[in-house]
């Protein structure tokens, strides 16, 4: 039996995009079913509130502004009003969309730390931070990488990426590197400070076992509760961030500051409403999380630790979804398996409707989700186009053709059951997370529609008794009606339309359940049909994989470069310093230059490195050089390299340059005398 509505609150949550680059469909398998949720609630006349916003702070912002240039905020402001507008465009309304950086969030923070502080929850240690002596600076989280002390694979600072998942806590990774000037770092003592989150393992074994959502979650999470639970830092060496209360050399780290962005976004509503926050966060409500299933330990251990410190409202459930694979592949930006959201999907002019049904209904939300563009076509051809908006489209345009308005006629009762065992069906499936289901259900009922039209004939009929045939059209009409109410969650846009051809003025958006089985009215207009759905050519969905494959294309030769190198290194046996100490490389600078007429490269130049005389050294770079452009030039030269004969001519060392095209290597910023010692 359905539970809603209730007459506590419910709030709706989605993970927070970071605001550090652009909205892909993964994004969206987590946003588009919360939406169709918050859609499907309303219509059950639960009263909801649906927030998200951009999660801003942490040290992947840092490096990415660092890079192009700019500052975290100015990154942010980008990605924040991009992630906007992408929502605004596949109909995933929030009612507030805020970030993490906003005030009312640090203010949050503040008191929720603040708290848990008082209520002795919180510690200062002194621990090993990673820190880089060349850059001087403490490495965070993305500063450093090393190895992973659980499963030996190369990982970052905060988490094994690579290998094993774990979550890393500051410190614990072993032969540390700082990722900005890829030199050695070293760990140095500095205070930080700990959330007693062992404390909490008692608690997250009773709370765990009747949180609701997806089992998914649940599981996980009971899966690390029965392990030792650690104790967890809570700040980091940053400068962006919210500041450490009491100590403002310090940042929260992200993971504290994004869930929190939860409940700033529900004040920022409120205000915004004239409504509580309260009444969710401190009162009895119901919180339902929607997340992506590797964010489950954070929304699961984490945040109800915090909260539960805190004295808040507990999550009432996580819903986890299931990992994306683009045309079967593990999803990838580095490897081009990606589908941008903007680029490749609404700028080729697909209908935001159609992705919302094809995530929606491909699988069970917790499973794995496949991105194939031959897939979607076919979802869209034979059911969008061939099921619902066949029948939609031949009642439509049979009853506006012949009658121009719904005509007279008693709903049968089997067509009236068959709409309320639907709808049933359909909430029972939502409530509990299986949206595919719901999207299938939904589905039946247009099928059992076509059968109804077929069955009955109607086009026979309209010669022979067109008001017999006018009861079937109502009965059809009803049906579509009912479509239109239960289908306005997945497809918000095309059902709206639909609503107005039936020759409704009301709100499609907030209509409710109830509505579908009652009568339509006789004598309403109808207005001339449009096709609500339209078949995609081959020919386009040819064009879309072209394009994915060219994109995957271009990845593979960007990483078979890179792994080209990296073999180069493999190869390479290491050298200790005593080795490479034996090469005597020293400054020298060409006082002469004089061409080999029979070598194709080579030239004959002199090379003072600061002894009596120059020396006389062969180089292979006439194609790159003229020999003025050569006359002193200050250059790099090995000079105990054992004297060898080229084309003819004696050469007593070599000049340093790149393989690759020849480049000579010279000292960089100050002239430096002839003979100058290089290591
Ligand atoms: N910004 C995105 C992720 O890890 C992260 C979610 C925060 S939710 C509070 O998927
Ligand atoms: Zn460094």
């Amino acid at each position: 039996m359905s539970i809603f509505p209730s007459d506590k609150p419910v709030l709706v949550t989605c993970g927070l995009p970071y605001a550090n680059g652009k909205a892909h469909i993964g994004h969206l398998r987590t946003y588009v079913p919360a939406d169709i949720y918050v859609r499907s609630l309303r219509k059950m006349g639960q009263e909801v509130v649906f927030v998200c916003g951009s999660d801003t702070h942490g040290t992947p912002i840092v490096l990415n502004a660092e890079k192009l240039g700019m500052t975290p905020t100015e990154l942010v402001e980008i990605y924040h009003s991009h992630f906007n507008q992408v929502f605004k465009n596949l109909n995933v309304n929030f009612d507030s969309f805020g970030t993490t950086h906003d005030s009312t969030n640090h203010n949050r923070t503040h008191e929720i730390l603040n708290r848990l502080i008082e209520k002795d929850y919180v510690y200062s240690k002194v621990i090993e931070i990673a820190y880089c002596p060349s850059c001087d600076r403490f490495l965070p989280d993305r500063y450093v990488e090393g190895v992973c002390p659980h499963c030996d694979e190369i990982s970052r600072g905060d988490e094994c990426d690579q290998g094993c998942g774990k979550h890393l806590e500051p410190g614990e990774l072993l032969e540390p590197i700082c990722t900005i000037c890829r030199g050695k770092a070293a760990y140095k003592d500095q205070e930080h400070y700990f959330f007693k989150l062992s404390s909490f393992q008692d608690f997250l074994d009773t709370y765990l076992n009747q949180l609701g959502g997806t089992l998914n979650a649940r599981n996980y999470a009971l899966g690390w509760v029965n392990k030792k639970l650690d104790d967890w830092c809570i700040s980091r060496t940053l400068e962006w961030g919210v500041p450490f209360p009491g100590n403002e050399d310090l940042v929260v780290y992200v993971w504290v500051d994004a869930p929190i962005g939860y409940i700033a976004f529900t004040e920022e509503w409120a205000q915004a409403n004239n409504d509580s926050w309260e009444k969710i966060w401190k009162g009895d409500s119901r919180i339902v999380h929607f997340i992506g299933g590797d964010i489950i330990y954070h929304h699961c251990i984490f945040w109800p630790s915090m909260l539960k410190g805190a004295e808040y409202t507990l999550p009432w459930a996580v819903v986890a979804s299931g990992m994306l694979k683009i045309e079967n592949k593990t999803f990838s930006k580095t490897r081009g398996y990606v589908v941008w959201v903007d680029e490749d999907y609404l700028d080729h002019g697909f209908h935001p409707d159609l992705l919302r049904y094809y995530l929606a209904s491909y699988t069970s939300h917790t499973k794995e989700l496949n991105f194939a563009w031959n897939i979607f076509q076919e979802k869209i051809n034979t059911e969008l186009v061939g099921v619902l908006g066949n029948f939609i489209y031949r009642t439509l345009l049979f009853a506006y053709k012949n009658f121009g308005e719904v005509p007279e006629g008693d709903i049968e009762d089997d067509v009236i059951s068959k709409i309320k065992s639907i709808i049933y069906e359909y909430r029972e499936f939502t409530e509990s997370y299986e949206f595919k289901r719901s999207a299938d259900i939904a589905m039946s009922l247009a099928s059992y529609g076509n059968s109804y039209f077929q069955s009955k004939e109607p086009w026979k009929l309209i010669k022979e008794d067109k008001d017999a045939c006018g009861v079937v059209i109502a009965n059809c009409l009803q049906l579509v009606k009912a479509l239109a109410i239960i289908f306005e969650p997945i497809l918000p846009e095309k059902m709206e339309i639909l609503w107005e051809q039936l020759g409704y003025n009301s709100d499609i958006h907030l209509i409710q359940y109830d509505e579908a089985a009652a009568k339509i009215e006789a004598g309403q207009k109808l207005s001339k049909p449009l096709t609500l759905f339209e078949k995609i050519d081959d020919s386009k969905i040819e064009q879309m994989e072209e394009i994915a494959s060219n994109r995957v294309k271009v990845a593979d030769e960007a990483a078979g470069i890179k792994n080209k190198k990296s073999e180069e290194f493999k190869e390479k046996k290491v050298v200790n310093y005593d080795e490479f100490s034996k090469l005597d490389f020293r400054v020298g600078k060409i006082v002469e230059v004089e061409d080999i007429p029979k070598s194709k490269n080579l030239i004959k130049l002199s090379v003072d490195i600061g002894e009596d005389k120059p020396r006389q050294i062969v180089a292979g770079i006439k194609n790159q050089y003229s020999l003025q452009e050569l006359n002193g030039k200050s250059v790099v030269v090995l000079v105990n390299l054992k004297p060898v004969k080229l084309c003819g001519v004696k050469s007593e060392g070599m000049l340093l340059a790149t393989k690759e095209n020849g480049t000579l290597i010279v000292p960089e910023k100050y002239d430096c005398s002839p003979g100058s010692n290089i290591c």
